[in-house]
């Protein structure tokens, strides 16, 4: 199995703890999606990371199909599950989506902006309503994260939820801790911070090499 990946890609780091958590921590294979690299071409339509090959040569892509994928071949009660139980699984996803919704947003500021250079995407109507979605995800992952009351699950196996809204809130202090505008949600910090002492989100943290 060969998980083609680079160090910042919030939907990378997304495979990669839902892959660590239900048991396969394979070293990733680090490639520049930007490059054209013949092994993301050749798994990849969309020249994109993450990639898993599988060890018969599927290629598996898309974040949120590889965690499909885990779900379905690494079942609870054997594995943890990623989504929780049936009655869990709904807010689960929904936070997810919250989460994902926000990645998405601060991804594609973070291209667009090599795109548009050297005017600034940021300040454009687009630009300015991807930044309206990270700042509401974050509130609202915020609230979620209040709920714990400070008593961080960091000794569970997580869940989809708390993967994406801790890979959300790490990448953004990566790509946007400088910024005015992104907002001060402490909950989410100490969540992100309690969930390092898992090798799962500690070995992962996103760099720039
Ligand atoms: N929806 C995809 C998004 C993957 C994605 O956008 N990856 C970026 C890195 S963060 C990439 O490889 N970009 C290269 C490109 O767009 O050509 C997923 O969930 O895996």
């Amino acid at each position: 199995m060969q998980l083609l990946a680079n160090t910042t890609s919030p939907f990378v780091r997304i495979a990669r703890v839902a892959m660590i958590e239900k048991g396969l921590n394979i070293e990733p294979t680090i490639v520049d999606p930007w490059a054209d690299d013949t092994r993301l071409r050749q798994a990849n339509a969309a020249t994109r990371v993450p990639s898993l090959v599988l060890d018969d040569g599927t290629p598996l892509t898309e974040s949120m199909l590889i965690v499909q994928w885990l779900e379905a071949t690494y079942p609870s009660p054997k594995w943890p599950s990623l989504l929780g139980t049936s009655a869990t699984a709904a807010g689960v996803l929904a936070r997810a989506g919250i989460a994902v919704g926000g990645i998405d947003a601060s991804v594609t500021t973070i291209i667009t902006r090599k795109v548009t250079a050297p005017a600034l995407f940021d300040e454009t109507p687009v630009g300015l309503r991807r930044r309206r979605t990270m700042i509401e995800t974050q509130q609202r992952l915020e609230e979620f994260a209040k709920n714990f009351q400070g008593k961080y699950p960091s000794d569970v196996a997580p869940t989809l939820d708390i993967i994406c809204a801790v890979v959300l809130y790490d990448y953004q202090q990566l790509r946007y801790a400088d910024q005015g505008w992104l907002p001060q949600t402490p909950a989410l910090k100490g969540l992100a911070e309690a969930m390092r002492q898992r090798p799962s989100f500690a070995d992962t943290m996103p760099r720039i090499v």
